[in-house]
């Protein structure tokens, strides 16, 4: 049984998977822990080092563009996105974090490349700090692993389309 301070197991297998991680500047003593969760989890799954690309962009609005053109290389199996919204005074906090699920949505289901959200959107920085964390409280990781888990479906739905109809799994 996995003890409180384990990592949860990452589902399935990477090691012939190729995944971008694009991670935001903006907020980086949160995002670059995002970003080291995810790539560990990836490690952890059997990715190789080659087949784990990192690319940095400056804040949240402008991951869905990156994630987009990441996924048109047509070099990817799935993109993980990484970043940090942290509640202010103003309205733009509400603003970024829509333009980046919306964008995140449109571009996994335009692109056909799937595509996680760790994206947080915290209200203080301390749960902010609190998602970033070592091991399993890692929103990074939980991204990672849902990219895994994606791009798998994604290649067991390929190969089910060129089965004989009515074939079964
Ligand atoms: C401008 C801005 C603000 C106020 N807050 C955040 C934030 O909490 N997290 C984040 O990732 N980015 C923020 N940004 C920057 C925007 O995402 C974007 O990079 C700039 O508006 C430039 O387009």
């Amino acid at each position: 049984m996995r003890g409180q301070d384990q990592p949860p197991a990452v589902p399935g297998d990477a090691s012939r998977l190729r995944i971008a991680i694009i991670v935001a500047r903006f907020n980086a003593f949160v995002t670059d822990r995002l970003r080291d969760g995810a790539v560990t989890a990836l490690r952890e799954a059997g990715a190789a080092e080659s087949a784990i690309q990192i690319f940095s962009v400056p804040g949240a609005f402008e991951i869905p563009q990156a994630a987009r053109a990441a996924a048109e290389t047509g070099r990817f199996d799935a993109v993980v996105c990484l970043g940090c919204l942290i509640r202010g005074e103003t309205p733009h906090f509400d603003y970024i974090a829509s333009a980046a699920a919306h964008g995140i949505t449109a571009a996994a289901g335009e692109t056909g490349v799937p595509m996680a959200f760790g994206v947080l959107t915290a209200n203080t920085t301390e749960q902010a700090v609190a998602r970033a964390g070592e091991g399993a409280d890692n929103k990074g990781r939980e991204a990672a692993a849902a990219a895994i888990e994606m791009a798998t479906l994604y290649r067991t739905l390929a190969a089910s389309e060129s089965r004989p109809s009515g074939f079964r799994v």
